[in-house]
């Protein structure tokens, strides 16, 4: 039976770069998730009858919200609701099921690379039809809807086994609780040179997959071991837990810097790679070399071909504005469109869908294309080891080969997490009273070209994103951007992005940070950031 429930709104249910992101306590308030769910299906229009997809990155509260979630489809009037086993989806792995079995759209409980557990975070976010995060359009509609919403429909069915691959019915709406992996593997099959990789896995090169407690664990155990004939033990953290072993899932330096060490240990793995919470960002790293994103999506689009899936060529490259532009040379070599759109991968929808972009990228570990509307860590890992097989090459081989054909971006993220909002705020607000007067003064050796607050023209819909992030540009390609984080749930967290451009191969092997010194120092010097946010160091270097 459908019960209609009286509820009060909350005014803080505004979705950030992806998603709604909250403390567990948060979300466990009186009728918070259910408002937040009511909120997104009255905003749609024409699902009566069609399928909505659910699922998670298992972290905790993910079933709570799952069974809420599956009652509610059933009382709004979807003819079907797909979940995965146990409640797991990975983000990728959703947005293939949603195109997949033409859904009308998909709820995605993950708070990606944040912490889990009973104190940590959670998050709710809509996927689109296409299979890929709500524009901002809708999210804009969404966060409306929740402020003054004063009721929300139920089924009062009992909870359902989600443990129980089948299908049942919940007041007349048919459930479908299917294997997370299996069409996830095939389509992955179905784009990479899967005996190559086997191949090279066989030759003796030793890989190490880390899912850090999170949801790719089930889909590296699939591909890497069982369909790639990795031997068993490769795969590592792959039990996704509801806080992740205690770990923070973020794949970088310094959340997966065991891997990162045995990388580059003597007798330590050839190939390792980690994965985020949701299973959409990754790292890889060779020995002896660490692959930046912004170099990864350049590289991956430059060595397109290696994979069957590719082999036509790519149509275009796009990358959000603080991503390097070491794509953007990748492009003008293979005479292909370059797009460059705001952080958070909404913006990547309209040109994957139009076929402008075949390939995408953000700098902080996402990298994806057109076969799914979401970044895809393991597609990013699967396409690094099929370069490695037709190449014939190590990680640093390619690498380095890339950067003295095309020059190196040298490039870091300094991230301040946790710093007073209305700091970071003034800092933000007193940049961008600057931005006029910049252009053509010199910091030591640097001359700024030009300074703006970046503004995104979509080129296929007309719609305008203004305020994505204080660019100062400097003469010769150098850069510093400035941008507020629109994931976290403390505070504000600043990020600085610092890239230099070097063509010279012989001066392709300094160090990044030092490398970046001078940037680094005139980025503090513009923004006062460091007495603005009381900090001496950034929390996080990437
Ligand atoms: C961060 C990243 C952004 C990414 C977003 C979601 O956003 O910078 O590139 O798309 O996280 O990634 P922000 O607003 O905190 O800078 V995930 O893997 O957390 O869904
Ligand atoms: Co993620």
């Amino acid at each position: 039976m459908i019960k209609t429930v009286a509820t009060t709104a909350y005014q803080d249910q505004k979705p950030g770069t992806s998603g709604l992101r909250k403390k567990v306590p948060v979300f466990a308030q009186e009728n918070y998730a259910e408002n937040f769910i009511q909120s997104i299906f009255d905003s749609l229009e024409g699902f009566k009858g069609k399928t909505l997809v659910i699922g998670g990155d298992g972290r905790y509260y993910n079933r709570e919200v799952i069974q809420k979630a599956i009652k509610m489809a059933a009382a709004a009037g979807f003819g079907k609701v797909m979940v995965g086993q146990g409640g797991i989806l990975s983000t990728p792995a959703a947005s293939n099921v949603i195109r997949k079995y033409q859904a009308f759209g998909g709820i995605v409980l993950s708070a990606s690379h944040n912490p889990g557990g009973p104190t940590e975070d959670f998050g709710i976010k809509y996927n689109i039809g296409n299979g890929g995060p709500a524009p901002e359009k809708i999210t804009d509609a969404i966060y409306d809807r929740s402020k003054s919403i004063t009721e929300y429909k139920i089924s009062d069915a009992a909870d359902v086994d989600l443990d129980d691959i089948g299908t049942l019915k919940i007041d007349g709406m048919e459930l479908e609780i299917i294997d997370p992996v299996e069409d996830y593997a095939a389509l992955m099959e179905g784009l990479f040179d899967f005996p190559s990789i086997r191949a090279l896995l066989a030759s003796g090169v030793r890989i190490a997959i880390d899912s850090m407690g999170a949801v790719t664990g089930p889909y590296a155990k699939e591909i890497f071991e069982n369909r790639l004939g990795a031997p068993e033990g490769s795969v590592r953290n792959f039990v996704p837990l509801p806080d992740f072993g205690g770990h923070h899932p973020d794949p970088n330096l310094v959340h997966a810097k065991e891997l990162y060490d045995d990388v580059m240990s003597k007798d330590g793995p050839h190939f390792g790679a980690a994965s985020d919470g949701d299973g959409d960002r990754n790292m890889v790293v060779g020995k002896g070399m660490f692959v930046t994103p912004s170099d990864s999506l350049a590289i991956i689009s430059a060595n397109a071909t290696v994979a069957p899936g590719y082999a036509r060529g790519i149509a275009g490259i796009a990358r959000s504005m603080p991503t390097s532009a070491a794509a953007d040379r990748v492009a003008e070599k293979l005479k292909i469109g370059m797009y460059e759109t705001p952080t958070g991968w909404k913006f990547f929808g309209n040109l994957l869908d139009a076929g402008k972009a075949t390939i995408c990228g953000e700098e902080s570990f996402g990298t994806g294309s057109d076969h799914v509307r979401e970044k895809d860590g393991l597609w990013a890992v699967l396409f690094w080891l099929n370069i490695l097989a037709a190449r014939n090459e190590s990680v640093k081989e390619v690498v380095t080969k890339h950067w003295a054909e095309y020059g190196r971006n040298y490039y870091s993220r300094h991230d301040y997490e946790e710093v007073d909002s209305d700091a970071a705020n003034g800092m933000m607000t007193a940049l961008r009273d600057k931005l006029a007067t910049l252009p053509g003064q010199t910091f030591g050796a640097l001359k700024v070209a030009a300074a703006d607050d970046f503004a995104y023209h979509d080129p296929i819909d007309g719609s305008v994103s203004k305020n994505q992030g204080i660019r100062i540009l400097f003469e010769g390609g150098s850069r510093v951007v400035f941008r507020l984080s629109g994931t976290g749930t403390s505070g504000a967290t600043i990020r600085v992005y610092v890239e230099r451009y070097e063509p010279d191969a012989a001066r392709h092997d300094i160090e990044t940070q030092t490398a970046l010194a001078d940037l680094i120092a005139v980025a503090d010097e513009i923004s006062d950031l460091k007495k603005r946010s009381g900090r001496d160091a950034p929390t996080v270097i990437t």
